[in-house]
């Protein structure tokens, strides 16, 4: 890394310390920045740097609620207001035992260029809990999400951040907290929070958009070699919102994915994934993998090992953070893995991502690769604000030529500085100058 590069990341360091997922997140944007700052030093100036891994605001407050024994549960919620340059603070909410103050910093700063790479003019945030939706019943996800929202409803807005899903926060979570946030504010503001549902508001595409944004984003690095979808395995972790529509869509272009997986175990299916017996598994009736392979023959349940020893044409990692390491990534390359087109945030550890890129074959980051999801929740914003409700058809129409202009963005970037084909470089120094742009216009706030 280039000094000023290296000083800021050391500061960032000794300023959180134990935030080791913050960190790495940081050292990857980072690292891929020196080029730009070296052929444009003015974004240097003004301690830009500084400012852009300080997060604007943090919000940590105490969610009490009440379980259905009649108990005090007590949990933690966090709201990261990380960057407004380009518009209101946007992102999703995490709902999952392991979320801290160092998670969601991690992934409020991966939405910051993430976002502006999208070209939707929305800032960075993230938010969630530590609370712990698996084995709750639907009153209490319910009563959680009452009093979540009664401390986060004064910190948010259609102007100022719109929260939306991530791990844990789905369509059922999104409306008792609309509900929530509508009953206290007394205001009817659609654009308050997306991936609503279509009965209020929501978009058609929103639910599917992140996985089927991935296999787009693949699609596209896959045309550059003259390759598809047609007839390739493809491998799938997770078994959630992303996972499923990944699958989906990858099947729709004649793929045939083979693996998914939870926290409980992974799931081989050499004849390819029953989609519809894996959304009633997972959607329906919130399942575990297991309750699939009891239903479906020649389905293998395994709990040593991972989804990455499969061997795979195209690899779609969409669970959570360093779920492929550095043996799964030269498992993947010695097995044929052509690309690898990130679903989740963050899942391949730095080491991994090494080995993509040394061994040359396509890898498409998280920020990039998974845009889809939070470009088609500005586009339910677009509709929210123009009381419209698309088509599925113009929907997704939209959110395929976002993916493409994100995809080339990230290429001739690359191309730019010397690196064809690098899409981290791609994609970090695009958002970057995106937001670098326009926090220098704004002076020193
Ligand atoms: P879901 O809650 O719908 O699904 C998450 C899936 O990942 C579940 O199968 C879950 O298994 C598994 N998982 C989560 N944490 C772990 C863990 N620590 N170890 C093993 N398995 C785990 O979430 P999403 O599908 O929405 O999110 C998946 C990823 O995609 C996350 O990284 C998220 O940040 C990212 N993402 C999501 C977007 C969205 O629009 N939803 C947009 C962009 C990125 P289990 O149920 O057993 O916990
Ligand atoms: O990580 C992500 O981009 C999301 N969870 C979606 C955020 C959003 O605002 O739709």
């Amino acid at each position: 890394m280039a000094n000023r590069v290296e000083e800021v990341y050391e500061e960032v360091v000794r300023r959180n310390p134990a935030e080791p997922e913050f960190h790495q997140a940081v050292h990857e944007v980072l690292e891929t920045l020196a080029p730009a700052i070296e052929k444009h030093p003015h974004y240097a100036d003004y301690a830009l740097l500084d400012r852009l891994v300080e997060p604007e605001r943090q919000i940590i407050f105490r969610v009490p609620w009440i379980d259905d024994e009649g108990k005090v549960r007590v949990n933690r919620g966090y709201r990261v207001e990380f960057n407004s340059a380009l518009g209101p603070y946007k992102g999703g909410l995490r709902f999952h035992k392991s979320v801290n103050r160092n998670i969601i910093k991690f992934l409020g700063f991966e939405q910051i260029f993430k976002n502006a790479l999208t070209a939707q003019r929305i800032g960075g945030g993230k938010g969630g809990s530590d609370f712990d939706p698996h084995g709750k019943s639907n009153n209490e996800v319910m009563r959680f999400c009452q009093s979540f929202m009664t401390e986060l409803y004064r910190h948010i807005g259609h102007l100022t951040d719109v929260p939306a899903g991530d791990i844990g926060v789905g369509g059922r979570e999104i409306g008792y907290l609309f509900g929530q946030y509508k009953r206290l504010t007394n205001r009817f503001e659609p654009g308050v929070l997306t991936g609503k549902g279509l009965a209020y508001g929501g978009s058609l595409v929103r639910t599917e958009a992140t996985g089927y944004g991935a296999v787009m984003f693949a699609q596209s690095m896959l045309e550059t070699r003259n390759e598809s979808f047609d007839g390739a395995t493809v491998a799938v972790s997770g078994s959630g919102n992303v996972a499923i529509y990944a699958i989906e869509k990858a099947q729709q272009l004649g793929g045939k994915a083979v693996t998914f997986s939870d926290s409980s175990g992974w799931v081989y299916d050499p004849e390819g994934v029953d989609l519809d017996l894996l959304k009633q598994v997972k959607e329906v009736e919130r399942g575990r993998v297991a309750d699939y392979v009891e239903r479906k023959k020649g389905a293998e349940l395994h709990t040593e090992g991972s989804v990455w020893d499969v061997a795979c044409d195209v690899a779609l990692p969409s669970a959570t953070q360093n779920e492929l390491n550095e043996d799964n990534a030269r498992t993947l390359v010695k097995n044929g893995c052509k690309a690898v087109s990130e679903g989740a945030n963050m899942p391949s550890t730095p080491e991994a991502i090494e080995v993509f890129q040394e061994s040359k074959i396509l890898y498409g980051l998280g920020k990039a690769a998974n845009a889809g999801g939070v470009a088609t929740s500005a586009l339910e914003m677009q509709q929210n604000a123009a009381r419209a409700s698309w088509s599925f058809e113009r929907a997704e129409q939209e959110l395929a030529k976002i993916m493409k202009d994100i995809h080339d963005d990230c290429l001739a970037t690359a191309e730019e500085y010397g690196a064809p084909g690098d899409y981290v470089l791609g994609a970090n120094i695009t958002g970057f100058t995106r937001v670098a742009d326009a926090m220098l216009e704004h002076g020193v706030i």
